[in-house]
């Protein structure tokens, strides 16, 4: 019979859980790895034919593992094969698709990657393919073989390829498919450019057959005297002594893993430089086993609640923040290199800001490390954003899923002092018993840091009232406001306003802000002007300053950003401008003022 090779090739079942990749490797950066990051051919499949047969439907669930993942080579002349990849034109990794060709400009769908390497295995070792985020959806094959499917835009993932890894030439194929969907996280709407692709590093990782594939190593909860944490390690010799050193600072202490691989310590500390903004001391940490080692620069500090003050260190401190978004306004897309994030975090610096919201999904973890080094502290979020498929049990999986690989990555660093569960979620009793989970997740993994979230406000008679049930299972009553912008008050008149917030905790501002189009002058009434955007933030700052527990703001937000939401010509073609850098890197008027507020603050907070 004729033999037809459409892009649907041969069908193995093969059952997958889309959110099945847990427990990926500890501070990867720091293994030996060949990077795969380069050109990778690429093929747009709008129609999703990878998936069908040729007058197919579109094969179900566990079909989707079938297909394309052979990289099919014609073997002879008249053999009929639809595709080729090596012959395909090729995209950046990292890098999303949209800013890589005009065409792609909007695309959102599915599009097959496909890289050919060399390697030579070690024998005795093993090796992992690691992602360090693929917007939304990967299908992952090495060599024909199947590997798996992950989805969430914004985290890591890995397969181990021991077993599929040739010596010699391999090549990876992998489906990435970035449509909105009601039930993802995010959900379908949301106020930033879906950029599809794989758009973090992608890595071939190396490590002994036995390896300490996780730890966390931290202050224990509000204890200064006090570092605890675990070991993990993953392989076949897994009751292995393992000595954690930190030369500096004078500590060392050897445990030893149980049946499992894992190890408990404690280790009591006598002096030590405590991490914070003014002098981020990083210390290096050397864990040893038998057959494995790691080190890791990391900071020490302790982070608490105490009636409505935050204390780090237990010192009171005021949260002086800025939003932002991964994108540097210099390149099309998203950043691509460490020197992006460098400038984007030097602004916040600039600002004179100790604090940073990496607003509204996990960040590179490049970010925290750079923040972790240059004394910035962290809220970090995942992207239960606006209004999420409440009763969706898969939905409530996905965004577990998220908050625990973002808390599994940057558990040890010192900068991330929040985990935001949530941005913006409105009211309702599905909502409720969503964010009560995540709240309750986010505690269960982490109880040295805040769990929080961007909450919304109400207003009646003048009052801006914060009630939100969720508040109850949050450590920082955290809200959003834009009176003077999305509001009928203008700027001048949000002062009327005062607050009645139900919670005795530390609050912050999540956001407030207004756009402006950088450049573009006029009186303080001129929607977009940059007379308008500074008028709002000396208003807002007095109005917010009638908060007597506010610990802190994170306006909306360090720099103008890319969203198909804001499409006015005159001003915003296509970009949000609540910035206070715009497009071009210039500093708007209001920039100066959020400046001054923060040079007080920090003077009003030096001798607490
Ligand atoms: C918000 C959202 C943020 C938007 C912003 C705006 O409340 O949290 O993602 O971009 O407002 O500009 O309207």
């Amino acid at each position: 019979m004729y033999k037809r090779y459409s892009l649907l090739l041969i069908t193995l079942i093969f059952t997958f859980n889309a959110f099945s990749q847990t427990g990926f490797t500890q501070n990867i950066y720091a293994r030996n790895y060949v990077n795969l990051d380069g050109r990778w051919h690429y093929i747009v499949d709008l129609y999703e034919t990878g998936f069908r047969g040729f007058h197919g439907a579109r094969a179900d669930e566990e079909e989707k593992l079938s297909g394309f993942f052979e990289n099919k080579q014609q073997q002879s002349k008249s053999e009929l094969i639809e595709y080729n990849f090596e012959k395909s034109p090729t995209l950046n990794v990292p890098g999303d698709w949209n800013s890589q060709d005009d065409k792609l400009l909007y695309y959102e769908g599915t599009i097959w990657y496909q890289r050919s390497f060399n390697v030579h295995p070690q024998p005795g070792k093993r090796y992992f393919l690691r992602f360090n985020a693929v917007n939304y959806e990967a299908y992952v094959s090495l060599n024909d073989i199947k590997l798996g499917v992950h989805a969430g835009g914004f985290t890591p993932f890995e397969f181990e390829v021991t077993k599929q890894l040739n010596d010699g030439n391999n090549f990876i194929v992998v489906k990435v498919n970035n449509t909105r969907k009601k039930e993802n996280i995010p959900t379908d709407n949301f106020d930033w450019w879906n950029y599809g692709g794989i758009t973090r590093d992608v890595l071939l990782v190396e490590t002994p057959s036995t390896f300490i594939k996780d730890y966390k190593i931290q202050l224990a909860k509000n204890d200064l005297k006090n570092m605890e944490g675990f070991i993990q390690l993953d392989g076949t010799d897994l009751s292995q002594q393992i000595k954690i050193n930190i030369p500096e600072a004078g500590l060392q202490t050897t445990v030893t893993t149980d049946a499992t691989g894992k190890a408990h310590f404690t280790i009591p500390v006598k002096q030590l430089t405590y991490w914070t903004p003014e002098n981020p001391k990083l210390y290096t940490v050397h864990i040893t086993s038998t057959t494995d080692s790691v080190n890791e620069a990391i900071g020490f500090r302790t982070i608490e609640t105490k009636g409505v003050d935050i204390l780090l260190n237990g010192r009171s401190i005021f949260l002086r923040g800025v939003c932002s978004h991964e994108e540097n306004p210099f390149i099309p897309g998203r950043p691509r290199a460490t020197s992006d994030i460098i400038m984007l975090l030097t602004w916040a610096k600039e600002l004179n800001c100790n604090f940073v919201r990496l607003a509204h999904y996990p960040h590179n973890e490049n970010t925290s490390r750079l923040a972790d080094s240059m004394g910035l502290l962290l809220w970090e979020e995942v992207p239960v954003y606006w209004t999420i498929d409440w009763t969706n049990d898969s939905t409530l999986r996905n965004a577990q899923h998220q908050i625990t690989d973002l808390i599994q990555r940057d558990k040890n660093r010192a900068s991330t002092i929040i985990w935001s569960i949530g941005n913006e979620t409105p009211n309702s009793p599905e909502r409720e018993k969503f964010m009560e989970a995540m709240a309750d997740s986010a505690h269960a993994l982490d109880n040295t840091r805040l769990v929080s979230a961007a909450l919304l406000a109400h207003t009646a008679n003048d009052t801006i009232t914060i009630n939100d049930a969720l508040g109850k299972k949050l450590d920082i009553v955290s809200f959003n406001e834009y009176y003077g912008w999305y509001t009928k008050e203008m700027p001048w008149e949000i002062n009327k306003f005062n607050f009645n917030i139900t919670y005795n905790k530390p609050v912050i501002i999540s956001e407030l802000g207004a756009g402006a189009l950088g450049g573009f002058h006029a009186d303080s009434a001129t929607r977009f002007s940059e007379e308008y955007q500074q008028r709002f933030y000396q208003d807002q700052i007095q109005m917010i300053s009638k908060i007597s527990n506010l610990r802190g703001t994170t306006p909306w937000l360090l720099v103008d950003f890319r969203s198909p939401k804001r499409m006015n010509p005159e001003y915003q073609d296509g970009w949000n401008r609540k910035g206070l850098i715009s497009e071009t890197g210039q500093k708007k008027k209001a920039f100066y003022v959020l400046q001054d507020f923060y040079t007080n603050k920090e003077k009003e907070y030096s001798n607490k």
